[in-house]
């Protein structure tokens, strides 16, 4: 087998249209080759996400059902209690996700619900699953506490590019999001982020929001790519479809900029046909979120991914296996 190249975090932004906009046959070959320098592509990782704080967020992100800024009806719920975080992890577990990620609808963690995040991450990790939360930002304090009781990553998207941001958010910044970025990676806990597309952005958006990624000190461990899943009362409850070639492109061009990340085909596989999704593993996605329920919002039922992964020949990730060659 050929050696996989060095990283690169220095990507431009020219290598990367020409990379993104070259014939789809050569782009499809092209990161199914890097993907198996890098991994065994009969492989994809399975993560199970848990809302442990539903709704009533203070953020305006427009694709969000669970902003009170939006019109959608969700009602906004407390942190749910430690022991079925845990009991519906041992569920996950047995159902072969590896990873157990914990959501909140918060712009960032009070200080009062730090104790129980702790207990949430430690109880998990006793199940022998890696943990990761999602929780807003973060600071210093916060980060370490995390990290102190074992948190393995942490997940925060950027969304979308730099330029396109304050067209979908506007209660916390582009350069917010990196600042927390970069505290959970020096802390030592492993980064997670990704972004969401078909949100009415340009082919440039796309680019460039994983340009930003590829750039970053550390390429981030996992990368979700999320096709928004379009939330009714929201500002984008109506936007124009992305055409799917589109999104296997920014599959691979991720795979491609980020050899060695884990490239997560996330929110929006409900809508999507088994022959995308198999055009989306062999563009380089090999890690999926499974279970009918993602935080609100429906995900294909897990007979339905067996019988895929089953037609594909693809098997999921074993505990402690990261696929990696
Ligand atoms: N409140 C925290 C935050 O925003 O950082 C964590 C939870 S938030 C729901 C996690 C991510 O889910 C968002 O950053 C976004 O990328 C993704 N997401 C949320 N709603 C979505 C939707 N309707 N379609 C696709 N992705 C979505
Ligand atoms: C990510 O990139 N996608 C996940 C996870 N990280 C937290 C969330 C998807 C949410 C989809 C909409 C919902 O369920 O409300
Ligand atoms: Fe709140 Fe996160 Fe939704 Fe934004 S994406 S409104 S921060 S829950």
């Amino acid at each position: 087998m050929l050696d996989a190249a060095p990283l690169r975090t220095d990507w431009t932004r020219e290598e990367a249209e020409a990379l993104y906009n070259q014939p789809f046959m050569d782009l499809l070959f092209q990161a199914q080759s890097v993907h198996r320098q890098n991994f065994d592509p009969n492989q994809v990782q399975k993560s199970k996400l848990l809302s442990i704080k539903t709704g009533g967020c203070a953020e305006d992100c427009a694709y969000c059902s669970q902003s009170a800024r939006n019109g959608s009806q969700l009602s906004a719920s407390k942190l749910i209690e430690v022991e079925r975080v845990i009991s519906e992890a041992r569920k996950a577990k047995e159902g072969g996700a590896t990873r157990y990620c914990m959501g909140a609808a918060w712009r960032s963690p009070k200080d009062r619900d730090m104790a129980a995040l702790e207990a949430m991450v430690h109880g998990v990790k006793e199940l022998g699953m890696e943990t990761c939360m999602t929780l807003g930002m973060l600071e210093d304090e916060q980060v370490f506490r995390l990290r102190d009781a074992g948190l393995d990553y942490y997940n925060h998207n950027i969304d979308t590019s730099e330029r396109y941001y304050s067209e979908i958010i506007t209660t916390r910044t582009f350069a917010d999001r990196i600042d927390t970025l970069n505290r959970v990676r020096e802390a030592g806990i492993k980064v997670c982020a990704g972004g969401i597309v078909g949100m009415g952005e340009q082919q440039m958006d796309r680019i460039d929001m994983l340009l930003a990624l590829a750039t970053l000190e550390e390429h981030p461990d996992s990368v979700p790519v999320n096709m928004l899943i379009p939330i009714a009362d929201t500002p984008l409850a109506d936007v124009q479809k992305l055409d799917p070639i589109e999104f296997v492109r920014t599959i691979a061009l991720a795979r491609i900029l980020m050899p060695k990340s884990h490239v997560r085909l996330s929110a929006g596989r409900t809508d999507m046909t088994d022959e995308l999704q198999a055009m989306c593993f062999f563009a380089g996605a090999n890690s999926i979120f499974v279970g009918d329920t993602l935080l609100t919002a429906d995900n294909p039922e897990e007979d339905h991914d067996q019988a895929l992964f089953d037609r594909l020949g693809i098997q999921a990730m074993a505990a402690g296996c990261d696929g990696s060659r």
